[in-house]
C-alpha cells in the first residue's frame, strides 16, 4: 500500500518565479557576504578549580566579576544542605583574570552553596557574604572583600555557639532607614529560627535588630532562596519577606525606624519550596509550593 502510494505520488518540484529568484539570490548575497565580513570569533573557556556539587557562582561587575565555594571538604559532617560536603576555600576572579583563594582554618568551613555579592559599605568594592561554620562553635556570617591584592576576611559576625547550629542569609539592605546598609539572616531556620540584622562595625558584624519565628530552609534541601528584600509597602524602606516557621506564610516585616513591623502575612496554603524573587522581572514573586501549585504575589497600593 505503501509503496503504491509512492508510486501515484509525483514529486512537486516549484520553480521560482523571476521576482522571487532574485530576492533568493540578493539573500544570498547577502548571507555569503555577511559571512566575510563577520570578525573572527575567538572562545575563551576556563574551567573552574574544584567548585563544590551543587555550588552556583556569583557575578559582579566591580571589582571581583565571579567567585564561588572551593576545594571540597567532608571535615564538617552536619548535611543540612543535602550532602556531607562542604567548602574549605572561597575563590574570586578579578576583572583582570586574576583568581585568589582565600582558605579556612581545619576546624573550619564554609557550609553554603554560593556567595553573594553586595557593596555593603558603598565604597565601590564588592564584598562577598557567606556562611562559616567551625567545629565548635556552628555557623557565622563572613563578610570577604579584596585587600591589597589579597582575598580577605572583613568582618564576621558572632557564632550561633553550638556546632552543627546553621543560619541562611536573607539579603542585604537599608532596613532601618538610616541610609547604611544591613544583613539579614535566619538563626537556625529547622528549630525554631530568628531573623536578626546586623551592622558592619570594623571587623565584626554586630547584631541590631531581631524577632523570632522564622524559617527560610528546609533541612537537607539544597534551596536557599526562600526569601527576599524588597520595598513592598513603596515607602522607601527595604523591607524583608521571609516565611515563618511551618513556611506556609509569607511574614512582610519592617525594621524602619529601627522598630520591627509585621506589615502583612501572605497565607500560602501549603509550604514553600521556592521562590522566584525577581520582581522586577516577572512582576511578581512567584512561590513554588509543597502541594505542587505556584503563587504569584504582587504588591499593590490600594
Ligand atoms: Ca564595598
Ligand atoms: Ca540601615
Ligand atoms: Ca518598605
Amino acid at each position: 500500500m505503501l509503496g503504491a502510494a509512492l508510486a501515484n505520488t509525483k514529486p512537486k518540484i516549484e520553480r521560482l518565479k523571476p521576482v522571487k529568484f532574485v530576492i533568493a539570490a540578493l539573500a544570498c548575497v547577502l548571507v555569503l557576504s555577511s559571512i566575510k565580513n563577520a570578525p573572527a570569533m575567538e572562545v575563551e573557556l576556563t574551567r573552574s578549580t574544584a567548585m563544590i556539587p551543587d555550588g552556583d557562582v556569583a557575578q559582579g561587575d566591580k571589582d571581583i566579576r565571579s567567585a564561588w565555594l572551593s576545594s571540597p571538604t567532608e571535615r564538617y559532617a552536619h548535611g543540612v544542605l543535602g550532602d556531607g560536603i562542604e567548602a574549605a576555600a572561597l575563590t574570586a576572579v578579578l576583572p583582570d583574570g586574576t583568581r585568589l583563594t582565600l582558605s579556612l582554618p581545619e576546624h573550619a568551613v564554609f557550609e553554603d552553596r554560593y556567595p553573594r555579592l553586595a557593596d555593603l559599605d558603598g565604597d565601590g568594592r564588592d564584598e562577598l557574604v557567606v556562611v562559616k561554620a567551625t567545629q565548635t562553635q556552628g555557623a557565622s556570617l563572613l563578610v570577604a572583600g579584596l585587600r591589597d591584592g589579597k582575598l580577605t576576611i572583613l568582618a564576621e559576625g558572632a557564632p550561633i555557639g553550638r556546632p552543627y547550629r546553621w543560619l541562611n542569609p536573607v539579603g542585604a539592605g537599608d532596613f532601618d532607614g538610616d541610609g547604611e546598609t544591613e544583613l539579614a539572616y535566619v538563626e537556625t531556620p529547622h528549630i525554631g529560627g530568628i531573623l536578626r540584622i546586623l551592622k558592619w562595625r570594623g571587623d565584626k558584624l554586630i547584631e541590631v535588630y531581631s524577632a523570632p519565628g522564622f524559617s527560610n530552609h528546609a533541612i537537607g534541601t539544597r534551596e536557599l532562596e526562600l526569601s527576599t528584600v524588597m520595598d513592598a509597602d513603596g515607602d522607601g524602606i527595604t523591607d524583608l519577606i521571609v516565611p515563618n516557621t511551618l513556611r506556609n506564610v509569607l511574614r512582610v516585616v519592617t525594621f524602619k525606624g529601627g522598630v520591627f513591623k509585621e506589615l502583612f502575612p501572605i497565607d500560602l496554603g501549603a509550604p514553600l519550596v521556592r521562590l522566584k524573587t525577581d520582581y522586577k522581572s516577572f512582576g511578581a514573586l512567584v512561590a513554588i509550593l509543597a502541594d505542587g501549585h505556584a503563587a504569584g504575589v504582587r504588591f499593590k497600593k490600594r
